[in-house]
């Protein structure tokens, strides 16, 4: 009985790793140019080690087999014999060391481009959220947003990887290779998804508390959905259409919320926490934490501490009636 329990824990346990192989955050889902390259560098270790793991272990047990009989015959092997399969193990170890040394160079290669980009973005990791400022073509800042990235498919995006105060790492499986976000040091990521689709990118270093609250969600669309996002995050916040939603802004302005964050239209200027602009148009908030609705806006908003325990929103006292007002007001902003 106990037994039979251990081993369905085991299965269990060993199929535990394929739960993360959903797609949306696999490298081995590749849907971008880089992350392609890497997908067939992964593999093609995978298969070489696999076929001299298989020949390291044929060749042990014909050795264990062969021992007894050779002893029995009181034979010895002989001497030149020993040595050419002593050499010729090192020259293969060479070869395949060589081989997956050129392979890697060549995979790697294929991350970096030289061509100008077609969209730029500068990303700034902070404890525990990112910050995305899109660029015109000469790097001049056009808009602020947070957590979500939207790209065209097929154009090259570069990506300036800041970090504001500990080491973070950019991470979207399926489109790309990680790269580190260091404070003081400008890194940069190149993205090019083959596919419109929606991945998950998460920070790859570990960063503190929240660290596997730091999430980022990657929308690849066409070129003209592209632009119509674009052109709408440009705006500035739209007014709120429901009276309920007008108290929320006043509430909002005259709490310590614009104190931290920006809507841009209004007095709030904060640079502390995410844009807000167009908080309602985004998927999730909490980098990742919640789907964005009027019901978690309003969760986050009475209680942040207990929904992500440690990060740098702190709870800022409201009436009921006004966490109802900024929620409808928040949810508005799309
Ligand atoms: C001391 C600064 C500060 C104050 C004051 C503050 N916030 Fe925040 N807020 C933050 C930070 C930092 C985050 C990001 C937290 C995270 O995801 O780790 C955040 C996140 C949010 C988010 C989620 C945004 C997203 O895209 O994920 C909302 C919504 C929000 N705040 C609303 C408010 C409201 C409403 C108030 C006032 C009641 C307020 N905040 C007060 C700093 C602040
Ligand atoms: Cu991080």
């Amino acid at each position: 009985m106990r037994s039979k329990l251990n081993l369905r824990a085991g299965g269990l346990l060993l199929a535990l790793p394929l739960c993360g192989c959903n797609g949306t955050q696999s490298a081995l889902h590749a849907e971008g140019q880089a992350a392609t390259a890497l997908k067939g560098l992964i593999l093609l270790i995978v298969l070489v080690c696999a076929l001299v793991w298989i020949a390291v272990v044929g060749v042990l047990f014909w050795a264990l087999l062969r021992r007894r009989t050779e002893f029995a015959a009181g034979n010895k092997i002989h001497d030149h014999r020993l040595r050419l399969a002593v050499y010729s193990a090192l020259a293969a170890t060479a070869i395949i060391v060589a081989g997956l040394t050129v392979a890697s160079f060549y995979a790697t290669r294929a991350l970096y481009s030289s061509h100008p980009p077609d969209v730029i973005v500068q990303a700034k990791a902070q404890q525990w959220w990112w910050q995305f400022t899109y660029a015109d073509s000469e790097n001049r800042p056009l808009f602020q947003t947070a957590n979500e990235l939207h790209i065209p498919v097929g154009k090259d995006v570069l990506i300036t990887l800041e970090a504001l105060d500990v080491i973070h790492s950019l991470w979207i499986p399926a489109l790309a290779g990680k790269q580190d976000m260091i404070p003081g040091r400008r890194n940069e990521q190149r993205l090019h998804a083959e596919r419109q689709g929606i991945y998950r990118g998460q920070c790859a270093e570990f960063c503190g508390i929240q660290h596997s609250h730091m999430a980022l969600v990657v929308v690849a669309e066409d070129e003209d959905d592209y632009a119509a996002w674009l052109a709408e995050q440009q705006k500035p916040a739209a007014d709120p259409i429901t009276a309920e939603a007008e108290a929320g802004r006043a509430v909002f302005l005259g709490k310590p919320c614009a104190a931290c964050h920006t809507i841009r239209g209004t007095a709030a200027k904060g640079s502390t926490g995410p844009d807000l602009t167009h908080i309602g148009s985004r998927q999730t908030l909490g980098a990742g934490l919640l789907p964005v609705t009027r019901g978690s806006l309003a969760a986050w908003i009475a209680d942040p501490q207990t929904l992500k325990p440690g990060n740098n929103m702190p709870l800022v006292p409201l009436s009921s009636d006004e966490v109802r007002q900024v929620s409808a007001y928040l949810e508005g902003l799309r």
